[in-house]
C-alpha cells in the first residue's frame, strides 16, 4: 500500500530559540480528551472504503485501500491508535482492526460468521460487535479477538452495540419487543432493558456520550423519517435534535461531548453532517454523488503538552507540565529533568498521534496543520 505518508502530520522547526515565560502557558487538564479525525464509510471509490477526515471535512482519505470489497462501521480505540471496522474480504463479513493510518489491517473475528457494527470498549481491552447466528446478536470479545462471548439469544435483532464511557453497560438496539427499541444491559449480557419504550416507530443506532449523561439515536416516530434524538441515559427527556424533513442516521458523539457527527441526506446524496449537542450549528462536511455513511470520531487523549506559544524555534515542554506514564519521548527529543522536553533546533519530529509520541493541544496555542508546518 503507498499510504505512508497518510495521516502524518509533521512539526518543522526553525534554528531560532524561543524565549517564553510560565506566565504564558495554558496547561491542559490530562483528563480531557480532544476531538480528532472523523471516520466514515465512504462508496466514492465504487467499493466501500473506510475513510478519516478532519472535522472541517477537509484532508479525506482512504485509509482502508481495498478495493475489492466492502469496508464499513468503523469505531476508534479509546486512545485513537486504531480502528476497528468491518470488512467482506475473508468471504463472510468479519471485524478487522488496523492502524489509524491503515497499516496492519488484521481479522480478529475469523469465525466463519457473518460479523459487523464493531465498537470498542472505553478501555480498549474488548470490542462489542454483532454476529448472525440464527439471528442478529451481540458478542463481546477481546481487542485481539480471543473470548468471543454471546451477550443477546433470541430470534430477532439485537444490534448496534456501544458502551457506556464507564465500561459497565452497552446500549443496543432491538426489536423483541416487536419494534425497534433501545435496550440497555450491563457488559456480561444482563439487565436487558427497554429505555427508549417508544411502540409506535423504529428507534435505533444509540450512541453514550462522553459524560455518560445521555444517548443519541436516530428515531422515525415524527413521521416517515428518521430523525437524531437525544435522551437522558435512563430514556426520560427524549427529544427530536436535527428535526428537519429528511433521512438523519447513524448518530455518534465527538469525544468532548460537544458536538454529534451523523448521515442525512437532506442535499440529495447520503452526507457526513456534523451539529452541536444541542442540535444547532448543522453542517455538511462530504459533498458528491455516492453515500458517505458510520461516522465515528477519534478520540485524541491528552497525554503530553506542548505549553510553548505557537513560534519557530525550540518547544518546550515546561516544568510545570505532566506526561502520562505511557508516553515515550521520540527521538530527536531531550528530556530533562524528566518533564522538561525539548526539540532541538533543525531537527524534524513526527508527531505521530498513532503512537503518542508527542500530542499538541490546541487550547495550548499551538495549531498543528495536517502535513505541513507549525504556525
Ligand atoms: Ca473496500
Ligand atoms: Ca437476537
Ligand atoms: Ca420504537
Ligand atoms: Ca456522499
Amino acid at each position: 500500500m503507498t499510504i505512508t505518508h497518510h495521516l502524518k502530520i509533521f512539526v518543522c522547526l526553525s534554528v531560532f530559540v524561543l524565549i517564553f515565560t510560565l506566565s504564558t502557558l495554558t496547561i491542559q487538564n490530562a483528563e480531557a480528551v480532544s476531538n480528532g479525525k472523523i471516520a466514515f464509510t465512504s462508496f466514492r471509490d465504487g467499493n466501500g472504503e473506510i475513510y478519516a477526515m478532519n472535522a472541517n471535512g477537509s484532508g479525506q482519505t482512504n485509509i482502508s485501500n481495498n478495493s475489492t470489497v466492502f469496508d464499513h462501521d468503523p469505531s476508534w480505540s479509546p486512545d485513537g491508535t486504531k480502528i476497528v471496522f468491518a470488512s467482506l474480504r475473508n468471504g463472510n463479513n468479519d471485524i478487522y482492526t488496523m492502524n489509524a493510518n491503515g497499516t496492519g489491517q488484521t481479522n480478529i473475528s475469523n469465525n466463519g460468521m457473518i460479523n459487523y457494527d464493531p465498537s470498542w470498549s472505553p478501555d480498549g481491552t474488548k470490542i462489542a460487535f454483532v454476529s448472525i447466528i440464527s439471528s442478529d446478536e451481540i458478542y463481546t470479545m477481546n481487542a485481539n479477538g480471543t473470548g468471543q462471548t454471546r451477550l443477546t439469544n433470541n430470534f430477532v435483532f439485537d444490534i448496534d452495540p456501544s458502551w457506556s464511557p464507564d465500561g459497565t453497560k452497552i446500549v443496543f438496539t432491538s426489536n423483541r419487543d416487536g419494534n425497534f427499541e433501545i435496550y440497555t444491559m450491563n457488559a456480561n449480557g444482563t439487565g436487558q432493558t427497554n429505555i427508549s419504550n417508544n411502540s409506535t416507530a423504529f428507534d435505533v443506532q444509540p450512541s453514550w456520550s462522553p459524560d455518560g449523561t445521555k444517548i443519541v439515536f436516530s428515531s422515525a416516530r415524527d413521521g416517515n423519517f428518521n430523525q437524531i434524538y437525544t435522551m437522558n441515559a435512563n430514556g426520560t427527556g427524549q427529544t427530536n435534535i436535527s428535526n428537519i424533513v429528511a433521512t438523519d442516521i447513524d448518530p455518534s458523539w465527538s469525544p468532548d461531548g460537544t458536538k454529534i457527527v451523523f448521515a442525512s441526506n437532506r442535499d440529495g446524496g447520503d452526507e457526513i453532517y456534523i451539529m452541536n449537542a444541542d442540535g444547532t450549528g448543522q453542517t455538511r462536511l462530504t459533498n458528491n454523488d455516492t453515500s458517505d455513511a458510520d461516522p465515528n470520531w477519534q478520540p485524541i487523549p491528552d497525554t503530553a503538552f506542548f505549553c510553548s506559544p505557537p513560534t519557530f524555534g525550540d518547544w518546550i515542554v515546561s516544568s510545570s507540565c505532566t506526561l502520562a506514564n505511557n508516553v515515550v519521548a521520540p527521538e530527536n527529543v531531550i528530556v530533562q529533568n524528566n518533564s522538561i522536553l525539548v526539540i532541538p533546533s533543525g531537527k524534524t519530529v513526527d508527531v505521530n498521534f498513532a503512537t503518542k509520541h508527542l500530542l499538541v493541544k490546541s487550547g495550548s496555542g499551538v495549531l498543528i496543520k495536517s502535513g505541513g508546518k507549525i504556525f
